[in-house]
């Protein structure tokens, strides 16, 4: 049996472990193993956003080990990681004359190399990304999809822009591309541009996707970081403009790692496990034949017809010899949206029980009428009713505040805050939570001003989220 979710932490850490996503007994603090189950959730989820990505992106591979001086050429940048590298130190017995690091994030291994090949303003713009792990030393509390050590699916994306308007534009789309692939899993999301002392080490700014999980707190789901041409001018990294002067590139880069699979888990699942969306889910729909002695043959029959039918989609025929009972228990844990039931009544009606794992409510349909149509029909009504809760969850947990005890208040029930406030007066938040910043479009189902009277001093301010975060 799972913790029911109102206890969220430990709901969590049995769910992933009781529906095979993560094995989490792996020796070293941190790092975890993907299961099939699991993997093939990753590989829905990742499918998608390489989708997305390639329509004008190209896909790369960096090496993992980065040679100290180059990771330790950006100050800003080493200065945020320095406390978090991995270092290897030697090959077999003999100690390395330069240290490498296992990269925290790939700019000091990618950027070098973009100095090679950038000439001229023709090279511009460059997209590129990769799908790597990469290690962070982490000290805070290590969690399975959320804060890891080995964070093994770190999508980064690194672009080289001729002018800071154009990096600007880049930032624009990225942002379009998270908020596609969020969409597209379900996931309510606010952005916010972090303030100055929390932005990306070395970054001119960076705006964060947040999403609040089911306990109030907040988690960064991806950011984007305008880096201007900060890294450029480390790396030297400049092309002859058409007029033959030479100029430093400005860069963006941005990333999501399995935290987006965190959040699916999160957001959408139940006291009976995981409920996932028609498209990521591993297994779509499964077919549950109801056997009584001496009525097998025909059950099995139209069983096996209706999974035939249903080819197109990942389908499970479970004949195995658990109970019914245990199978509803099986397949519920693991979030398969659609479930038929085939019993000796339904044979002998041509008929066929239907229920969705996000309701549960049973029904019948005629076994003719089951088509791909139908099928995606369903799937789509689905999505609509998993849009509805878990913007409904997510917006339950968001309060606008009009005083700093409310702030106070709210954050310690954990709830987002969100409130006015002004660039003088933003960091006085930071003594009630964690200051998200300010926010830059209002979601449709948020009713919020963007702009508005500071709580601290009165004056003109913007929107700004605070809240305990992951
Ligand atoms: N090079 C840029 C893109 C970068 O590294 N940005 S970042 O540090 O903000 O990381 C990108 C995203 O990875 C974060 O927004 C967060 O969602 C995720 N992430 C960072 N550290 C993580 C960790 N230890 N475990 C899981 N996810 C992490
Ligand atoms: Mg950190």
């Amino acid at each position: 049996m799972l913790p029911p979710k109102d206890s969220f932490s430990e709901w969590y850490h049995e769910l992933i472990q009781q529906a095979e996503i993560m094995d989490i007994r792996y020796p070293v603090k941190g790092l975890y193993v993907w299961l099939p189950f699991g993997f093939k959730i990753r590989q829905l989820v990742y499918s998608k956003l390489r989708e997305i990505l390639d329509r004008d992106h190209q896909e790369v591979y960096f090496p993992t080990l980065i040679p100290e001086d180059m990771l330790m050429k950006e100050s800003e940048h080493i200065k945020g990681f320095e406390d978090e590298v991995y270092w290897v130190t030697h090959g077999g017995l003999e100690p390395l004359e330069v240290k490498l690091a296992l990269r925290p994030t790939s700019e000091t291994a990618i950027y070098p190399m973009f100095k090679l090949w950038i000439r001229s303003h023709a090279d511009l713009p460059i997209k590129i990304y990769q799908i790597v792990n990469v290690f962070r030393y982490e000290t805070k509390h290590t969690r399975p999809l959320i804060r890891l050590r080995e964070v093994t699916s770190f999508k980064e994306a690194h672009t080289a822009h001729r002018t800071y308007e154009e990096a600007e534009e880049q930032v624009k789309s990225a942002i379009e591309i998270y908020k596609e692939f969020y969409d597209f899993l379900i996931i309510p999301y606010l952005i916010f541009k972090r303030p100055e002392w929390d932005k990306f080490p070395g970054a001119d700014y960076t705006i964060a996707f947040d999403t609040l999980m089911p306990d109030g707190r907040t988690l960064q789901i991806g950011t984007v970081h305008n880096l201007a041409d900060n890294f450029a001018k480390t790396f030297d990294i400049k092309y002859e403009t058409p007029e033959g002067d030479h100029a430093y590139v400005h860069q963006t880069c941005y990333g999501i790692s399995e935290r987006c699979i965190a959040s699916l888990i999160a957001i959408h699942g139940d006291d009976l496990g995981l409920i996932l969306p028609f498209e990521v889910a591993p297994v779509q729909i499964v077919i549950i034949p109801i056997l009584y002695k001496g009525k097998e043959e025909g059950v099995l029959e139209l069983s096996r017809r209706l999974y035939e039918r249903l080819k197109n989609f990942r389908v499970v025929l479970d004949e195995s010899d658990e109970r019914p009972g245990a199978k509803y228990y099986k397949w519920e844990l693991k979030g398969v949206p659609i479930r038929f039931e085939i019993g000796p009544k339904e044979y002998e009606n041509d008929e066929v029980v239907v229920s969705f794992r996000d309701e549960r409510r049973k029904f019948r349909v005629k076994f003719d009428e089951v088509s791909d149509d139908l099928i995606l029909k369903w799937a789509k009504e689905m999505r609509e009713r998993l849009r509805s809760r878990a913007i409904e969850s997510v917006k339950g947990k968001v309060v606008f505040c009009e005083s700093l005890d409310d702030v106070a208040k709210s954050v310690e029930g954990r709830r987002l805050a969100l409130v006015h406030v002004c660039e003088k007066c933003e960091r006085e938040l930071e003594s009630y939570g964690s200051v998200l910043g300010q926010m830059q479009e209002k979601p449709d189902w948020l009713n919020v001003e963007l702009e508005g009277e500071c709580v601290v001093c009165r004056g003109k301010g913007y929107l700004v989220g605070v809240a305990k975060t992951y």
